[in-house]
């Protein structure tokens, strides 16, 4: 299995996916620096020159949660994905969407228009919504919490890997966590020895 990816990107969600599982996996650097997504080779992979592209086999895979979702698929003895039909994979998929469209979407907004889109296109009046909607996001995903440990109970999946991934990136672009369920979560997420094992394995490859 391949991973095209660049280090602390939405690729980590399928290292630490990988790591999780205590799968073999290739790390493909597509370095951002070089301008490495845009190259002929990689818009073939992804033609939208984004991280990550997944590969097994014959299958090419994009789209983080879909990958995710593949790969505890493949392996229902890890329980990190729920079987299909039952109600704790609606459970898992709602969650699953939630961390795309909900959680995610105002963070790159904000990131988009920090670093990401070309310097033309960017547009600094839209930081306070974006800003507003991830407050929003955060008091839905606190209140979905509640006490547990993990959205969906007791036990760890990997739409916390998603949501965890994400929240980190909250942090990163020094947006506030108020919500103390919301804190222990991250640290209690963040703190998985498969993370710090696909974090070394995408820093290896910057060195490489
Ligand atoms: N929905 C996609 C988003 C992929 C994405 O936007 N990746 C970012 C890195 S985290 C990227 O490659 N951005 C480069 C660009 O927008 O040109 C997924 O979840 O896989």
């Amino acid at each position: 299995m391949k991973v095209y990816g660049y280090p602390n990107s939405r690729s980590t969600r399928i290292t630490w996916m990988l790591e999780e599982l205590e799968k073999e996996y290739e790390f493909c650097l597509v370095d951002f620096n070089k301008g490495e997504s845009q190259s002929k080779e990689y818009l073939a992979i992804n033609p939208a020159g984004k991280v990550p592209a997944f590969q097994d086999d014959d299958l090419l895979l994009l789209e983080s949660a879909a990958i995710v979702a593949y790969l505890g698929d493949k392996s229902p003895e890890s329980g990190l994905v729920p079987t299909a039909g039952t109600a704790e994979r609606a459970r898992y998929d709602q969650w699953s969407y939630f961390a795309m469209c909900e959680l995610e979407q105002p963070l790159w907004t904000i990131g988009k228009n920090k670093f990401a889109l070309p310097e033309d296109q960017r547009c600094e009046s839209i930081f306070p919504t974006a800003q507003w909607e991830f407050q929003k996001a955060l008091r839905l995903f606190s209140e979905g919490l509640g006490e547990n440990s993990y959205i969906l109970g007791d036990s760890f999946t990997a739409v916390d890997i998603l949501l965890g991934q994400t929240l980190l990136w909250g942090t990163a672009f020094k947006q506030p966590i108020e919500q103390e369920n919301l804190k222990e979560y991250l640290k209690r997420v963040t703190s998985r020895p498969a993370l710090a094992r696909a974090s070394a394995t995408e820093a290896a490859s910057l060195e490489g």
